[in-house]
């Protein structure tokens, strides 16, 4: 079953025109920006000279980092009165990566996101429960358009209210879910507190993604639900979810190639490695028109999947996500950086110099602990003032990265000093 048969099955030298001629005005539109005008110039880029996908290696890569530079508006192409939605990588507040959508580009992405429910065999007749958050989160929203332009009967449930999500699925007999793997688990447990075996729901489908998670959850969501699950890929800064989908073969996540140029680099060398081989994934846009983005960076560790899919769809595969070529964790679906609670811990006064992150799963939810140790030790006889900074410090991280830390404030030199690298983070998750 094909959403846009023609769209999902040309022919490799088809699409590789239609990407060729989707570069070309996509650089136009870049270029215009204040970014990356700048960073033409500065690498004497002439982008009417490019006239195959093979100039693209000669572009610089544009990385996380310069959306925060940019912030709030260097990297906008069009007018701002074109722009009808912003969305932000999640839990970060201050300058986070902000990106913004025109209508064309919000139509396409419902668009992209149809065609990869269809994939997988969702039809109008679906009850599709999205139990990813609403918001600044394009988890929410993305697939809501999504799967409401399909025709399915979306419940925009969001995430939480546990007991609420198991009503809403056994009155109005949702048959498709979209959730992250972890609560996936976490409802199930749920579930059968209440008496009920998820299995005998009407659950058939869910949609796995926004963090990473191993065949293996994958393979217990399938069994504990009864259901088929496919994993779905995608970033705030490609749009959100629907970059790259798992079809009815599940074997790999078509990217669909005429949103999205893709290479595959070595996060070292910077080099482009072939079909095959696992490195980072550094994606183009080639179908956004408010802010497109050039050689991005994901970070994400994957490879292209060689072969063609007997589903006849020819968008190139790509392989479970592996890991990250950055430090960056994502606890709860939350996306934060390690520095992050850093700056945040380094910027009150009792706390001293050693800390360490831990990160443990418990009853299939990610929890964050925080151990940090303080200058003097002389709070520790003051139960209420250590009460307090203990509240204080909490407070500041949760305005920061909204994930609620377990804090222990501990004596100066109770944790292990490091004599090298120093390790800041354990992270004791199994994935
Ligand atoms: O997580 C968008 C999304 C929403 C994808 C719903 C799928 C479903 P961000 O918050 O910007 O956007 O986080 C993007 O999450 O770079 C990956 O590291 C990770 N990620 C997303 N999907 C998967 C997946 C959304 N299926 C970051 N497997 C990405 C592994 C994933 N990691």
């Amino acid at each position: 079953m094909f959403w846009n048969e023609k769209s999902e099955t040309l022919d490799r030298a088809d699409l590789e025109k239609l990407q060729l001629q989707k570069l070309r005005e996509t650089l136009k539109l870049a270029a215009g920006t204040s970014f990356y005008g700048q960073l033409f110039a500065e690498n004497k880029i002439d982008i009417s000279k490019v006239t195959s996908l093979d100039h693209l290696k000669d572009f610089p890569f544009t990385k996380k980092t310069d959306l925060r530079t940019s912030y709030p508006d260097g990297m906008i192409a069009v007018d701002k009165k074109e722009i009808v939605r912003m969305h932000a990588s999640s839990g970060t507040t201050g300058k986070s990566t902000v990106i913004f959508y025109t209508q064309h580009d919000i139509d396409e992405w419902s668009d992209q996101v149809a065609r990869s429910l269809t994939a997988t065999g969702i039809t109008p007749n679906d009850v599709f429960q999205n139990m990813m958050g609403y918001g600044l989160f394009t988890g929410g929203l993305g697939m809501h358009l999504g799967a409401e332009r399909l025709g399915c009967m979306v419940i925009p449930a969001s995430t939480g209210n546990t007991l609420k999500q198991i009503q809403l699925m056994e009155d109005f007999h949702t048959t498709a879910m979209h959730i992250t793997p972890s609560y996936a688990l976490h409802l199930a447990d749920s579930i059968r507190e209440q008496g009920v075996d998820p299995a005998e729901l009407n659950v058939r489908k869910a949609f796995l993604g926004a963090e990473p998670y191993s065949v293996g959850v994958k393979h217990k969501v399938e069994e504990q639900w009864n259901l088929d699950a496919y994993n779905s890929y995608g970033m705030s800064e490609m749009n959100g979810p629907g970059v790259a989908f798992e079809c009815e073969y599940k074997d790999g996540m078509h990217l669909w190639e005429d949103f999205y140029i893709i290479e595959i680099i070595d996060p070292e060398t910077l080099e482009n490695l072939p079909d095959g081989e696992e490195g980072e994934l550094v994606l183009t846009h080639i179908n956004r028109r408010a802010m497109p983005l050039i050689r991005y960076r994901t970070r994400d560790l994957t490879r292209v999947i060689p072969g063609v899919c007997p589903c006849g769809r020819t968008h190139r595969r790509i392989d479970r996500i592996k890991g990250r070529s950055d430090d960056m964790l994502i606890v709860g679906g939350v996306n934060v950086f390690p520095s992050q609670i850093e700056t945040v811990l380094m910027k009150i006064p009792e706390v001293g110099n050693n800390y360490q992150i831990l990160l443990n799963r418990v009853n299939n939810l990610d929890r964050l602990n925080l151990k940090v140790e303080l200058k003097t030790n002389d709070l520790f006889g003051n139960e209420n003032e250590l009460r307090c900074l203990q509240s204080k410090i909490s407070a500041e991280v949760i305005a920061l990265i909204t994930v609620t830390p377990r804090l222990e404030l501990l004596s100066p030199g109770t944790l292990p000093a490091s004599t090298g690298k120093a390790v800041r983070v354990i992270d004791n998750r199994e994935i």
